[in-house]
C-alpha cells in the first residue's frame, strides 16, 4: 500500500527585507511566508510555500487566511489520503474549495516534494526533465530613490549578479515615474535590460501616455499597466505599441490566459505558482500561452527559497522562456530558513538537483523566524 498523509502543518514565517521594497500599492519591510510541511506514514516530509505581498495589499488572500484555509479546511480532507495521488487530491480540493490558489500552491508543492523524495529524484525529472540547469534572474530596483537604484544596479551589474532590472512604478504622477525610469536607463545604457511594473496603477489614458514615453526611453517591457479586470484595455494597449506588455495580475491560471488571448492580447505572461495553484497548474497556463503565441516569464510573489525552488523546477522544463525569470525572492530577505541557499551566479541561478525540491529546512532558523 502506498504511503498516506499523516500530518499537515502551516507555519507563518516573518523575515525582514534587506531594504524597503516599494510597489504602487504598498512598501514592504518584511516578507511573510506560509511554510507547509506534509509528513507521510513512512516519515518522509514534503515542503511547500504560499507567499503573497504586503499582507492583503496585493492578492485576494493574506498569509493568515491561507494558514486558516489549510489548517481548518484542507488538512482534514487530506489526512489519511494516499500522498502520491496528487491529481486526485487536486480534483478533490477544487470540488470542495474553489479558488484559494495560494493555499493550493503550497499543498501541491509539498506533495510534489514528497513524491520526489520518495522516488529519490529531483522534481524537474518528475516533470519530464530540465531544458535549463541555469536560469536567468532579473532584479527589482524599488528603493524609491533614483540615485540609490542606479547605485544598486551598477553594483549588481559589476558583480554579474543581474543584468536585467525591473522598476516598480505607478505610485507617483506618470511623468515623475518616466523621469525616474529614463534616468536609470540612461545610467546603465546597453549593459542592462530595463523593464517596469506598474502594478495596475494607471487608467487606460494614463497608460497610453506612459507607454509612449517609456517606449521612447528604450524600456523593454511594461508589466500590468492597467487594472487586472480590464482585459480589453490591456489587449488594446498591446496592439497599439511595439513595446511589449507583460500580463501579471490579470492572469492567474490557464483559463485566464485563454480569456486574455481570446480578447486579442499579445505580449508575455508572468507565470507564478502562487497565482496558478501550484507548479503543475502554472505549467498548464504556460501551454495555453505558448499555443496563443504569448511569451513566457518565470514570475515571483517574492517567495523564499522553498517557493522559489518549486518555481525553478517548473520553469526549467520550458523550452522557450523568452523573458527569463525574476526568481530573486530569497535575495530580498535578510535571512533564510533553509540549510543550503540557492546558488546565484552569472546573472542567474542554478537549478537545485537534490531529491524533490532539493531544499532542506534549517530548524533553528525556522524557530527563530516563525511567528510566536
Ligand atoms: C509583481 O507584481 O511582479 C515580483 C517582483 C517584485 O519586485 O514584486 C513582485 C510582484
Ligand atoms: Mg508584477
Amino acid at each position: 500500500m502506498s504511503a498516506t498523509i499523516k500530518s499537515i502543518e502551516a507555519v507563518l514565517v516573518d523575515i525582514p527585507t534587506i531594504r524597503p521594497h516599494k510597489l504602487s500599492m504598498t512598501t514592504m519591510g518584511v516578507q511573510t511566508m506560509v511554510i507547509v510541511r506534509i509528513k507521510d506514514s513512512d516519515g518522509l516530509e514534503g515542503l511547500g510555500e504560499a507567499t503573497t505581498i504586503g499582507g492583503l495589499a496585493y492578492g485576494l488572500a493574506s498569509p493568515e487566511s491561507v494558514k486558516v484555509t489549510i489548517d481548518a479546511y484542507f488538512a482534514p480532507q487530506l489526512l489519511n489520503q494516499p500522498a502520491g495521488e496528487i491529481n486526485t487530491l487536486r480534483v478533490m480540493l477544487d470540488r470542495t474549495s474553489p479558488g484559494n490558489n495560494l493555499a493550493k500552491s503550497a499543498v501541491e508543492t509539498a506533495l510534489l516534494d514528497l513524491l520526489g523524495k520518495r522516488l529519490n529524484r529531483p522534481l524537474y525529472e518528475l516533470l519530464g526533465g530540465a531544458v535549463h540547469k541555469h536560469l536567468p534572474v532579473l532584479w527589482t530596483l524599488a528603493s524609491g530613490d533614483t540615485q540609490k537604484d542606479i547605485d544598486e544596479a551598477k553594483t549588481l551589474i559589476a558583480a554579474k549578479r543581474h543584468c536585467d532590472f525591473k522598476l516598480k512604478i505607478g505610485a507617483r504622477p506618470v511623468m515623475d515615474d518616466v523621469r525616474h525610469v529614463a534616468a536609470i536607463k540612461e545610467a546603465v545604457g546597453d549593459q542592462a535590460s530595463v523593464r517596469v511594473d506598474v502594478n495596475q496603477a494607471w487608467d487606460a489614458a494614463t497608460a497610453a501616455k506612459g507607454m509612449a514615453e517609456l517606449q521612447a526611453a528604450g524600456i523593454d517591457l511594461v508589466e500590468q499597466p492597467t487594472p487586472k479586470n480590464e482585459l480589453a484595455a490591456l489587449a488594446r494597449l498591446s496592439s497599439r505599441f511595439h513595446i511589449p506588455i507583460l500580463a501579471d495580475e490579470a492572469v492567474a491560471d490557464a483559463a485566464d490566459m485563454f480569456t486574455l488571448a481570446a480578447a486579442g492580447f499579445s505580449g508575455a505572461v508572468a507565470m507564478k505558482i502562487a497565482k496558478a495553484g501550484g507548479p503543475l497548474r502554472a505549467l498548464e497556463q504556460a501551454a495555453v500561452a505558448q499555443a496563443a503565441g504569448i511569451g513566457l516569464y518565470g514570475g515571483t510573489m517574492l517567495e523564499g527559497t522553498i517557493g522559489t525552488a518549486a518555481s525553478l523546477h517548473a520553469w526549467a522544463t520550458l523550452g522557450n522562456l523568452q523573458w527569463g525569470t525574476e526568481m530573486f525572492g530569497p535575495l530580498l530577505m535578510k535571512d533564510d530558513i533553509v540549510v543550503t541557499p540557492l546558488n546565484y551566479n552569472n546573472n542567474g541561478v542554478d537549478l537545485p538537483t537534490g531529491p524533490g525540491l532539493g531544499v532542506e529546512i534549517d530548524e533553528d532558523k525556522l524557530a527563530e523566524y516563525r511567528r510566536k
